[in-house]
């Protein structure tokens, strides 16, 4: 089934098998690229899409990957205080190198570089997510627990 996958969401489909996930690609015809767009292709509520938002500490010059609901905003206030350093938003270069994924389609896991991720805690309010797959036209479906596990992030309060 997978070999039907483009390569950046076969790749991800194949980090989740390695992890002994069951959770499965899937690979839409309509854009998945913003949440909006996701909640509508797979007909959830936008608060369960997953926004893979990259940021780059202001000092260090590092990645740091806020997995947010995307009914949400994030206060870069929250997490510079909880990284120690303020945090800007990475433009799509830095993304693409961090990540190994573009803008759209970047995935809670099978990045390019280890990355500090933290975690919004309101998603832990639905039972059900869904999270960008490598393109902007893949996603997966998992639960809260499940993005803890694939992404090693932390639950923080972005809002
Ligand atoms: N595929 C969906 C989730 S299933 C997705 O990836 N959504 S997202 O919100 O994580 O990715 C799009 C986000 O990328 C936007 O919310 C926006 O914050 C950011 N973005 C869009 N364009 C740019 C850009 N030119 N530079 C930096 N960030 C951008």
């Amino acid at each position: 089934m997978s070999n039907t996958l483009s390569a950046s969401a076969r790749k991800v489909q194949e980090a989740l098998a390695a992890r002994g996930m069951v959770l499965k690609v899937v690979e839409l015809p309509a854009s998945t690229h913003s949440a909006p767009e996701a909640a509508q292709a797979v007909g959830c509520q936008v608060g369960q899409i997953v926004k893979s938002l990259v940021f780059r500490g202001k000092q260090s010059r590092k990645a740091v990957l806020i997995l947010a609901s995307g009914a949400n905003r994030v206060n870069e206030q929250a997490i510079a205080a909880r990284l120690g350093e303020p945090i800007e938003k990475a433009d799509a270069d830095f993304v693409r190198a961090a990540t190994g994924f573009a803008i759209g389609g970047v995935p809670p896991l099978a990045l390019e570089r280890e990355i500090e991720t933290f975690i919004d805690e309101t998603l832990f309010r639905y039972d059900e997510l869904w999270a960008a797959a490598g393109t902007p036209h893949a996603v997966f479906r998992l639960s809260p627990a499940d993005l803890v596990r694939i992404s090693g992030g932390r639950t923080i309060a972005i809002t």
